[in-house]
């Protein structure tokens, strides 16, 4: 049954000003806000990012603060449902995008939150992490799990820029957030693990009970490439509505972060793709093609290389136009599986 709550208002002037002294509040008047009937209020707004609109400004940020000046020099994306200088798109999403200039170097530092990047242009960039150097090119997935090592380099001719998505609003509302700086690391000399150990899906090197356990994060980087090529395969038996693949730790099947889910999308051209409405907040970052989502009801235009966030439960269509158009979504659906909650509702 809805009844009607008391409000602030109805309760006497001394009585609320007695309250404020001895720092309490009452719950009733504020009830319905933290909770709601039956499903959540977000306070993420949808929006849509034009790369084309970003990318002068980030080149100008190359122009104006030198990469020691910045450590990463990111221009970060602005949810605006929280309004001016919000760091994240989401609730628990950080989405930022970073510029590295030629010959230039991002130092190395730990921290709690996970990071992933995603490679939007440029050749010869690398990210290493935990020892491993790893090549970044149009569109691969790299990680770079909370407690694990990581500096930029860039060895090419061209400006590099990446997509950077972090479970930092998360940390810092838990007030956990921080970072230790420490010296370059000296790559080892081969190639990551998705070039040695994890070369195709389903295989893994035998576990080694005479050793320390392996790393949890045992693959880095996941190639663009390779992801393509699967999607394509799986989407000519996929039936309607597209094919996703999730990114997933070879070695467990888990997500491959603990907090943030990475999921590759195909949307055949022409087909109008409607998912479930999903209680995970999203980001879905064009990989290639144009199109529209429709999401609660407003249309939002995007090309290859632009950004589009969604809120929890949101009612989402999406529509490639002339091709096929591949995404990736980021999203908190392993954060929310974890809490035990996630869930997914008819639209
Ligand atoms: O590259 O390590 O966009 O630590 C924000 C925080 C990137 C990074 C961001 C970071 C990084």
């Amino acid at each position: 049954m809805a009844t009607q709550l008391g409000t602030l208002e109805e309760l006497p002037p001394d009585y609320r000003e007695a309250m404020s002294g001895i720092d309490v509040a009452p719950l009733w008047p504020q009830m319905r806000k933290v909770l709601p009937h039956n499903t959540p209020i977000p306070v993420t707004k949808a929006h849509a990012w034009s790369y084309a609109a970003i990318r002068p400004l980030l080149l100008r940020a190359g122009e104006l603060t030198p990469v020691e000046k910045a450590e990463r020099r990111v221009l970060f994306l602005v949810d605006p449902g929280r309004g001016a200088g919000a760091m994240q798109v989401s609730s628990t999403i950080y989405v930022g995008l970073q510029l590295l200039l030629p010959g230039e170097t991002a130092p190395a530092h730990v921290h709690t939150p996970s990071a992933a990047r995603i490679v939007v242009e440029g050749e010869g960039g690398y990210t290493v992490v935990d020892g491993d150097r790893l090549p970044m090119k149009a569109g691969d997935l790299i990680l770079t799990p909370g407690g694990c090592w990581h500096d930029h380099g860039h060895s090419g001719e061209e400006p590099v820029i990446w997509l950077d998505a972090l479970d930092l609003p998360l940390f810092y509302y838990l007030e956990g957030s921080y970072a230790v700086e420490g010296p370059l690391q000296a790559p080892r000399n081969r190639p990551d693990p998705s070039e040695v150990e994890y070369r195709a899906a389903g295989l893994a090197p035998p576990r080694r009970r005479d050793r320390p356990p392996a790393n949890p994060y045992p693959m880095m980087r996941f190639p663009w490439e390779r992801t393509e090529n699967a999607l394509r395969h799986y989407a000519r038996h996929a039936g309607s509505g597209g094919a996703e693949l999730d990114y997933i730790n070879p070695e467990t099947g888990a997500p491959c972060l603990p907090t943030l889910g990475f999921t590759a999308m195909l949307l055949p051209k022409g087909e109008a793709v409607r998912p479930p409405r999903k209680s995970s907040s999203a980001v879905f970052h064009v990989i290639s093609g144009h199109g529209y989502s429709v999401i609660d009801g407003v249309r939002h235009d995007w090309k290859a290389k632009d950004v589009v966030s969604a809120p929890v439960f949101a009612a989402i269509e999406h529509r490639a136009e002339s091709e096929d158009a591949f995404m990736i979504r980021i999203h908190d659906g392993p954060l929310q599986e974890k809490l035990g909650y996630y869930e997914e509702r008819p639209r």
